[in-house]
């Protein structure tokens, strides 16, 4: 049987004084963001509101003739480019006698299609469980049946819940646990990461900005990269040698976008902190996006959010081969964090984009000789062999000069230091 063809009214609000501009970008992201769904955008209505209705988010006159509208397009499901809360989204379900789906709703099921780990998997179903728990009381058995069979924007997560809030409660308890095994699971494998002595380095940013290519130019691995929103949700973390000889370690990370929901925040904050605890952050910019400025902002939003803000050493300004306003690049450009800007398209950029790295990582090291007696053993055991430079045997003390990590140095803080 051929898939039902998905035909979307796509509702936006407009508050009166809006920013023109800021509207239109939002509007063209939540675009993408169907695109990524394949969701035919079939008509599209903005409405202007003074004041939000609480039960029903448009007004009265508004809502009779959005309902007209999606009658006039043969329109099977009503997307609300906005949050709706449970009530407003069963009060304008009923008006439309169809699925009505919120920005949320969206980026839920763009996640819920994306995910690949069994980590990712978990967190997203924790994540839609939450979002539908408020929503299924009140909602009739009739119209969320129905929309078990269309491929609605809320997607599979709603059949697999069964309408039953108490079911629903045990799942989250479940899932919670289940990812608490992988996040001890995660720890462990940090530890062992940690004890290697490899700085590691993550790409962050906005979806889209190119953080997968760059892992794949870089590593040379294949990570899923693409036009789309959301292309890769997992940490992939790869091993890669810099130019200067030094082995680092370099991850993507799922990608940023604003108003990205509490509750998805909060889901992929295990897989965001195995991320954010490397070493040092990289942002990645795309200077061809019409809102640079936008995606920055909520790029270290987020990264704040995170408690993260410390780590960011690097600004990547990529895709400047389809740079489009340079006024908004100057925003970038005046941003007191270093910088290289790139083409990950061209290759322009590469050799200064690997320079930063080596220098940043070389920055947390530093060569020290440390001076023990001959006949103590124990502060040769401190040190890893390939980090040590050069031995000097005297008469009755032994010099050793090694490159250690600053952070580390505590552990060497025994033994006399001669330079
Ligand atoms: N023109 C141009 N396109 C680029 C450049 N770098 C990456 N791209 C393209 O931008 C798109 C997105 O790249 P990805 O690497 O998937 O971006 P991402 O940041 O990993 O995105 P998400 O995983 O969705 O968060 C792909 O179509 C890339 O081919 C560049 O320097 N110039
Ligand atoms: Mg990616």
């Amino acid at each position: 049987m051929e898939e039902e063809e998905y035909r979307a009214l796509l509702i936006t609000i407009r508050r009166v004084g809006e920013d023109e501009r800021r509207l239109f970008l939002k509007e063209s992201e939540t675009r993408s963001l169907l695109e990524t769904l394949a969701i035919k955008t079939i008509a599209h209505a903005s409405f202007t509101v003074k004041e939000i209705n609480p039960n029903t988010l448009l007004g009265p006159g508004q809502l009779e003739s959005a309902v007209e509208y999606s009658r006039a397009y043969d329109i099977n499901e009503v997307i609300v480019d906005s949050f709706l809360s449970p009530r407003q989204e069963k009060n304008l379900e009923e008006a439309f006698g169809l699925p009505v789906s919120d920005r949320e709703a969206l980026i839920l099921s763009i996640f819920y299609q994306k995910a690949r780990s069994r980590e990712a998997r978990l967190q997203i179903e924790r994540a839609q469980a939450i979002y539908m728990k408020p929503r299924l009381t009140s909602r009739e058995m009739t119209l969320s049946q129905q929309r078990g069979g269309v491929r609605g924007a809320k997607g599979e997560g709603e059949k697999k819940l069964e309408l039953d809030r108490r079911k629903v409660d045990e799942r989250i308890k479940q899932l919670d646990r289940d990812i608490e095994e992988i996040k001890k699971m995660r720890a462990t494998q940090r530890k062992s990461r940690d004890k290697s002595g490899l700085f590691s380095f993550a790409l962050t940013g906005y979806t889209n900005s190119g953080k997968s290519t760059i892992l794949n130019a870089i590593t040379g691995s294949d990570v899923l990269s693409e036009d789309k929103l959301f292309a890769t949700l997992d940490t992939t973390t790869r091993l890669t040698e810099l130019p200067n000889g030094q082995s680092v370690l370099l991850s993507d990370t799922v990608g940023f976008i604003s108003n990205l929901p509490h509750d998805l925040i909060d889901a992929f904050s295990s897989t965001l902190d195995e991320a954010l605890s490397s070493d040092a952050i990289i942002i990645v910019a795309d200077a061809s996006h019409p809102d640079i400025r936008g995606c920055f902002d909520t790029t270290m939003e987020t990264i704040k959010k995170l408690g993260a803000e410390e780590k960011i050493k690097l600004l990547v300004i990529n895709k400047m081969d389809q740079v489009s306003d340079d006024f908004s690049l100057n925003y970038l450009r005046s941003q007191n964090i270093r910088k290289v800007e790139t083409s990950f398209k061209t290759g322009e950029g590469k050799e200064e984009f690997l320079k930063a790295l080596s220098e940043i990582a070389e920055e947390n090291y530093e060569t020290n000789t440390y001076e023990f007696k001959a006949t103590d053993y124990i502060p040769y055991t401190l040190f890893n062999e390939k980090d040590i430079t050069n031995i000097e045997y005297k008469d009755y003390t032994v010099e050793i000069t090694a490159r250690i990590r600053k952070e580390e140095s505590g552990r060497y803080s025994k033994l006399k230091k001669i330079n």
